[in-house]
């Protein structure tokens, strides 16, 4: 039995999949995650560190694509969507069978609990396509890492959704020279924030540095 509302996400992927859309109107990077409780991991916020979202939209220029057919402006895009592995596996299956097709170049799949399968599985359907991990727990690192030889998987730590998003587009920026500029240019103004507040930790001295800097 599929529901009514996962068939209709299967038949879109399947229909997508079979569209020759190029691949500049394709999104890039794929984001799934198992429930939308993982969302404030995956993407940031609601008291949750900065996460794949921040870094691909705001960091680096990203556009989230909502509709497959119509393309942001943006060159470089990325999809979200919440896919089950135990509630829905044949939305996991459909979507990780037609990525590929579809134009995505690498998957970002998060899961929480001790059966955190969705980003494993996902890493053995859509193969060759790479999918990096995110454990949203702690618990659920185990079962994001433990693939057995011959099927890989690349993994973050637990709830580092920020720096599996810096990861795919390493990957893509092999392609894209663009990419490689965005992603020094967000590594040049991290290194400008350390120089900037050593400094001002030096010149400040430490009750001068709490006095500006720590939120009372
Ligand atoms: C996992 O179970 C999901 O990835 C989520 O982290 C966890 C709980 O899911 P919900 O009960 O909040 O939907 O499959």
């Amino acid at each position: 039995m599929t529901a009514d509302s996962v068939q209709s996400i299967r038949d879109q992927l399947y229909d997508e999949a079979a569209m020759d859309v190029p691949d500049d109107e394709t999104p890039d990077v794929g984001i799934i995650m198992g429930s939308d409780s993982d969302l404030p991991t995956m993407a940031g916020g609601k008291g949750k560190r900065p996460g794949a979202y921040e870094a691909l939209a705001t960091e680096l220029d990203f556009a989230e694509q909502t509709d497959y057919t119509e393309a942001p402006d943006a060159r470089f895009t990325f999809e979200t969507f919440v896919c089950s592995a135990h509630r829905t596996p044949d939305l996991m299956y459909a979507y990780a069978e037609t990525a590929e097709a579809r134009g995505i170049d690498v998957i970002i799949a998060g899961a929480g609990g001790k059966s955190a399968d969705l980003p494993n599985m996902t890493a053995s359907i859509a193969y060759p396509l790479p999918v990096i991990g995110v454990p949203v727990q702690e618990k659920s690192v185990d079962s994001v890492i433990g693939m057995p030889q011959g099927a890989p998987i690349t993994a973050v730590d637990a709830g580092k959704s920020f720096n599996a998003a810096l990861t795919a587009v390493q990957m893509l920026s092999r392609e894209h020279d663009e990419l490689r500029e965005r992603l020094v240019t967000y590594h040049e103004g991290l290194q400008t924030e350390v120089g900037e507040v050593s400094r001002d930790l030096h010149e400040l001295g430490t009750p001068g540095f709490k006095d500006e800097y720590w939120e009372e």
